[in-house]
């Protein structure tokens, strides 16, 4: 790859046999150290298990490790499909949030007084977390769109005690870009090779069109506000009221009974997305927010939307946030 230089090939000569057996080993050696310690899990998404890595629809690396996106992006929507891509775009963007996540909780930390007055410590520095976002910011160069959401980092702080908080730790942020620096660009060297194995293999493999490569150029990239499974959050209207209608025939083509289609009926139409089964039975789990066993118009809509979310590359949560219960159901729930 073009921005890799040299130099930079020569050192660590650890190999990987598969993209995804790579990603796998440095997630775990390098990237969920970092995670661990500074509580990432409790904050924004659990740990990865080998099945997340393992999952099919992977598309492809963006950012700032790339200089030259669109040309990468001509290339790569050329090769066949289940490129391996897409995983390591999710664990770029991960690591960029972790590492962001580190510097929070370790400045929080730093500010905790020793002896006394700890609890309004505390309630100050969530008050001005904003302004604490604002100086990590400049003091680390980082991207605004690297940090996670103010309202809910301050809402989620307030159920944790900071003096337990670890201060920085440069060895496992040192892993991390040694990760985002070598690890990556050698695991994207070897996806051209693992695709011309496959097509040998597989003679007629198709090209990759469609689906979650559509609109990509014109996709931001980073951890952004308002993106995955935020979209829609504090707005009066149902996010996925908005899409309903692309579900809807699909609704009807799958032969719903007094307004609901079964599981195996979903089923047949949710495997389309190429999902692993682990998380496809995520997305019917929060699907059926009635727990009824079966699916109407506006859970089919919503498992519709889960699937989208998760193809976009980011991750879903075990519990339905509020903002995505179907406006039907809000009721009954309360
Ligand atoms: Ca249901």
């Amino acid at each position: 790859m073009r921005w890799l230089s040299d130099d930079r090939r020569k050192k660590e000569p650890e190999v990987f046999d598969t993209v995804v057996e790579g990603l796998k080993k440095i997630y775990k050696t390098k990237l969920l150290p970092l995670e661990e310690t500074y509580k990432f899990h409790d904050f924004h998404s659990p740990p990865l298990d080998d099945p997340d890595f393992d999952s099919k629809p992977m598309i492809l690396l963006i950012g700032q490790y790339s200089t030259e996106e669109q040309d990468l992006f001509k290339d790569l929507q050329s090769l066949p499909r289940n490129a391996a891509l897409r995983k390591l775009n999710d664990l770029i963007k991960r690591a960029r949030l972790a590492k962001v996540h580190a510097y929070i909780i370790s400045y929080l930390k730093k500010e905790m007084p020793s002896m006394f007055g700890k609890d309004n410590k505390k309630k100050e520095l969530i008050s001005k977390l904003g302004d604490i976002f604002g100086t990590i910011q400049r003091e680390h160069q980082i991207s605004p769109g690297d940090f996670p959401n103010l309202k809910r980092m301050q809402e989620q702080l307030a159920f944790h005690d900071f003096t337990k908080f670890h201060q920085l730790k440069p060895k496992l942020l040192e892993a991390v870009d040694n990760m985002l620096a070598n690890d990556i660009a050698r695991l994207m060297q070897m996806i051209p090779h693992e695709e011309e194995t496959m097509v040998e293999n597989n003679a007629g493999g198709g090209v990759v069109q469609g689906g979650a490569f559509e609109g990509y150029i014109e996709s931001p990239f980073g951890i952004g506000r308002g993106e995955g499974i935020d979209m829609g959050r504090g707005e009066h209207e149902w996010v996925v009221g908005k899409e309903k209608y692309e579900y809807d025939d699909s609704f009807q083509k799958l032969n719903p009974i007094n307004g609901k289609i079964t599981g195996a009926a979903a089923k047949s139409e949710m495997v389309k997305s190429k999902l692993p089964n682990s998380v496809l039975s995520k997305v019917w789990k929060l699907a059926d927010v009635d727990r009824d066993g079966m699916l109407d118009a506006d859970e089919w809509a919503l498992a519709n939307h889960l699937i989208k979310i998760k193809l976009d590359g980011h991750d879903l949560p075990s519990d339905l946030p509020d903002h995505l219960i179907p406006p039907s159901k809000r009721n009954d729930m309360a």
